[in-house]
């Protein structure tokens, strides 16, 4: 027999996106709206429950902002007999469980930290059975799981999902830090997690990942969003479905440049753009409705201060429609390269022939410099990561291809920087 539950990540109720161009309702793209359109999902599904996984509220002093909402959606699946049950994040950790005693029908599960397992049954018979855990105070930084009672552990004969909010792999983290070798330990069919807003759950590796944000909050959290279908089979397999329900985008598009590249040509070359992406099947729009659009501008122009100029007065202004989807320019990065004669710089002795040779010897896969330098460039990067006070996330050491464009960047903007006043068309 089988079950549905809508699974929601990190709501972050209370939050308003910023920088909306004019004549678009921000609360229309707020996790207010995308937390309604969850509960018009789970309707039209009839889904058996909804799971919400921690950080449901900003802010401890959102407990308003949170209420209304919160308790009508409650009430609306409570009506049509769909269960609703919470674990607390570490944005929430006083305001949601205050909330849950207020909004009857809201079951927080592992309140206080202590681990707690729930079986729900669903209207069609089916199970699921679901171990949590919620956060007892602001900063947890022991790993959670280490504390997970014996008698809780494994299957119990029935499909089980552990819920937890905190920092998968990051072992100096204030935030629950945890560790997938002890979640896999546990022997349920997966764990879905709260916490980071980026999206990683994926049921062909191990079935533990990030639900991501319900809606993405700001520039940052780029790609799809939406809650999630988690279906148990009649043969008791889970199966997890991403929902791109969120109304407003957040994407990264690059626009290069050319030797021919015109001012006069941009606004045309960027309403293609977003026509080719609007066409894209690949970002998987869903009811997207405005992508806000942050533009890395690369390449090479002896024209590139006037066009990225031109550029900059479309920041955040009139946005472009194109089908269902409407595109804005949320901000700009200027990447272009000024045209520069790296072979004469470089024999020179001052500082910038150095800074030619290296450019140099980046293009060239063969130089031992190159091998040199991006050696160098991945100590620091090992230095930074391992940094207990920058938390990278489930990181990965970019290739070499990437690694060269980004030395290649920032070598001409200090080139160029270090030539002005030469000659140069800085
Ligand atoms: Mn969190």
């Amino acid at each position: 027999m089988a079950f549905e539950l809508l699974a929601v990540g990190d709501i972050h109720l209370g939050r308003t996106p910023q920088g909306l161009p004019a004549g678009f309702e921000p609360e229309r793209f707020s996790p207010r709206a995308a937390w309604q359109a969850a509960v018009e999902e789970a309707l039209r599904r009839k889904v058996d429950a909804v799971a919400l996984l921690g950080d449901v509220v900003d802010h401890d002093r959102n407990f308003l902002e949170a209420y209304s909402p919160l308790r009508q959606g409650v009430e609306k699946l409570l009506a049509a007999g769909i269960q609703v049950v919470a674990i607390v994040g570490n944005h929430d950790v006083e305001v949601l469980p205050r909330l849950a005693r207020e909004i009857s029908g809201l079951r927080l599960l592992g309140a206080g930290g202590a681990w707690e397992a729930l079986e729900l049954r669903g209207r069609a018979g089916g199970t699921l059975r679901l171990v949590g855990w919620s956060f007892p105070r602001p900063r947890v930084t022991e790993d959670p799981v280490a504390s997970l009672p014996a008698a809780l552990r494994g299957r119990a004969n029935l499909p089980t999902l552990g819920l937890v909010h905190g920092e998968l792999d990051a072992s100096a983290s204030y935030h629950a830090p945890l560790r997938r070798t002890l979640l896999a330990a546990c022997g349920f069919d997966g764990w879905l997690l709260g916490h980071v807003h980026q999206p990683t759950l994926d049921s062909s590796k191990d079935s533990i990942g990030y639900l991501g944000s319900l809606v993405g909050l700001d520039a940052g959290e780029q790609g799809r969003r939406g809650p999630w279908s988690v279906r148990v089979e009649a043969n008791g397999a889970i199966r997890f479905e991403h929902l791109p329900l969120a109304r407003i985008r957040w994407e990264a598009l690059e626009l290069a440049l050319d030797a021919d590249s015109a001012p006069e040509q941009v606004e045309s070359q960027l309403v293609r753009l977003f026509e080719a992406a609007a066409k894209a099947p690949a970002r998987q729009w869903g009811d997207a409705e405005l992508v806000a659009v942050r533009l890395a501008v690369r390449g090479r122009s002896s024209r590139r201060r006037e066009i990225v100029q031109r550029l900059r007065e479309l920041e955040q202004g009139t946005p472009v429609s194109t089908g269902s989807l409407t595109f804005f320019l949320e901000k700009l990065e200027d990447r272009t390269q000024p045209e520069l004669e790296l072979e004469s710089l470089a024999k020179q002795h001052h500082a910038a022939g150095g800074v030619a040779r290296r450019l140099l010897a980046l293009q060239d896969p063969a130089s031992p410099e190159r091998s040199a330098l991006l050696r160098k460039a991945r100590q620091r990067e090992e230095t930074l990561r391992s940094n207990p006070s920058f938390v990278l996330p489930e990181f990965q050491p970019c290739d070499d291809e990437t690694l060269v464009r980004e030395l290649t960047e920032q070598g001409f903007q200090l080139l160029e920087r270090l030539v002005q006043g030469e000659g140069s068309d800085a």
